[in-house]
């Protein structure tokens, strides 16, 4: 069996609604995450690792910092043929924007003919992992189905944010039911509060999904969505398949980061992930170099660590601390710090993801916070300590705790 041709489609124009403020002037794809990276760089990176070069990125929302992104970054050698490009919604059908993700692909549906691959693998944005996809597409093609779903067990308690697989009675590997988020979902039979969900990630026979996007857009019921539409009608109509996260072996994963897979949907998810990257062994190892994660290279000069006026040495403990960030006689615990950040003398940021370019200010606290970028935090403020004071200052302060500054603020004592 000859491998076949891939392309492969990521999905980058979820609004990202439950991440705000964060996604307020960016797509949610563009997030930044872990100091340097940006959330789509690990679908990115999962994608060309797995030895498919040709990628196309289909946009909508806010996407400037995200097109700027994939540009600067993701441009790849035209030579070969091979190339990363962010496709705007076209309006080629319409004038409208994109339905939903099955719409953004029927739309798109030129760089499918133009390409003519024999399988396409569909990728969501917005999820931190790592993953072969060549191992599913294998797996795909030996099944003979037109479809296949990604799929990991998650908690019971998620299942109304994600799409849930049920096995195939009697047929190993397929698929008996799909439901998109569904609110009474039951747990597993071996694991009662867990389901087995979709990771959003899709591997299809390029002629099955244009039949199918081509059909869906026609009818005025459908929700034009992979998980609400596309998924549960070849469910239903024909046949689909599921690839067990599980047994995916990426080079040089440990046994404890080994099908690590996040949906950071929420400003919690979000906050968590990043923590995961912190432990001494994490859960996700940002240092496995047998699977690089691509990330933009800021050009910055090493991070560094100073005397703030001779006082107190400015230190970093259990922290990822990025290029171009300065420690002057502040402190940094259990966080991330991106690119550009100051900490100056006698403050201290603790559990907290400080994002690019942020100044805290002397005597400043931060805690338990998403700092977004270019916000000036004053000499003596705080944030993270009063959540009354922080919702009454306009920032957003999640169930459990978490403080976020939206990009730009000024925080004053
Ligand atoms: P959601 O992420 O909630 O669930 P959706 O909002 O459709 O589904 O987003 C899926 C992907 O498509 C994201 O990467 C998003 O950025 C992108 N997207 C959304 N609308 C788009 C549009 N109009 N144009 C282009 N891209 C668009 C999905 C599945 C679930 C699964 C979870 C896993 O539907 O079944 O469990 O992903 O995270």
């Amino acid at each position: 069996m000859s491998a076949p041709r891939v392309l492969a489609i990521v999905l980058a124009g979820g609004e990202g609604k439950r991440l705000m403020p964060l996604t307020e002037e960016r797509a949610k794809p563009a997030v930044p995450f872990g100091g340097i990276y940006r959330l789509i760089d690990f679908a990115l990176s999962n994608i060309v690792n797995s030895g498919y070069l040709k990628i196309v990125v289909l946009t909508q929302y806010k996407s400037h910092s995200l097109d700027r992104h994939i540009a600067k970054t993701w441009r790849m050698s035209t030579l070969l043929g091979n190339y990363v490009a962010p496709v705007p919604a076209q309006q080629r059908v319409g004038k409208r924007w994109y339905l939903g993700s099955a719409d953004a692909i029927f739309q798109s549906l030129n760089l499918i003919h133009d390409e003519r691959p024999d399988v396409v693998v569909i990728v969501g944005a917005d999820n931190i992992y790592r993953m072969d996809f060549s191992q599913m597409v294998d797996q795909h093609v030996a099944s003979g189905l037109p479809l296949t779903v990604a799929a990991i067990r998650q908690p019971l308690s998620l299942a109304d944010q994600l799409g849930v697989v049920q096995a195939h009675p009697t047929q190993p590997g397929k698929i008996g039911a799909f439901l998109e988020k569904p609110t009474d979902a039951v747990g597993l039979a071996d694991s009662p509060d867990e389901v087995l969900a979709s990771m959003g990630n899709y591997v299809m026979d390029a002629d099955a999904l244009i039949e199918a996007v081509t059909k869906d857009s026609a009818d005025p019921d459908s929700k034009h969505d992979m998980g609400g539409s596309i998924v549960p009608w070849f469910v239903d109509q024909q046949a689909a398949g599921y690839y067990d996260f599980g047994d995916n072996d990426v080079p040089g994963s440990t046994p404890r980061d080994r099908a690590y897979w996040r949906d950071v949907g929420t400003i919690d998810a979000y906050y968590e992930a990043n923590q995961d990257l912190i432990a001494v062994t994490p859960v996700f190892n940002l240092y496995n170099d047998h699977w690089p994660l691509y990330a933009g290279n800021p050009n910055l000069p090493p991070a560094k660590f100073v005397y703030g006026n001779r006082e107190r040495l400015g230190h970093a403990m259990d922290s990822l601390v990025s290029p171009g960030v300065i420690v002057s006689g502040g402190e940094v615990v259990g966080s991330i710090i991106s690119p550009g950040t100051k900490v100056n003398s006698w403050s201290s940021v603790r559990d907290s993801v400080i994002l690019d370019n942020v100044d805290v200010g002397r005597n400043a606290t931060v805690s338990r916070a998403i700092v977004d970028k270019n916000v000036r935090i004053e000499e003596g403020a705080q944030v993270g300590v009063d959540a009354e004071r922080d919702r009454e200052r306009g920032f957003t302060v999640t169930e459990s705790g978490i403080t976020v500054v939206p990009k730009g603020t000024r925080v004053t004592r």
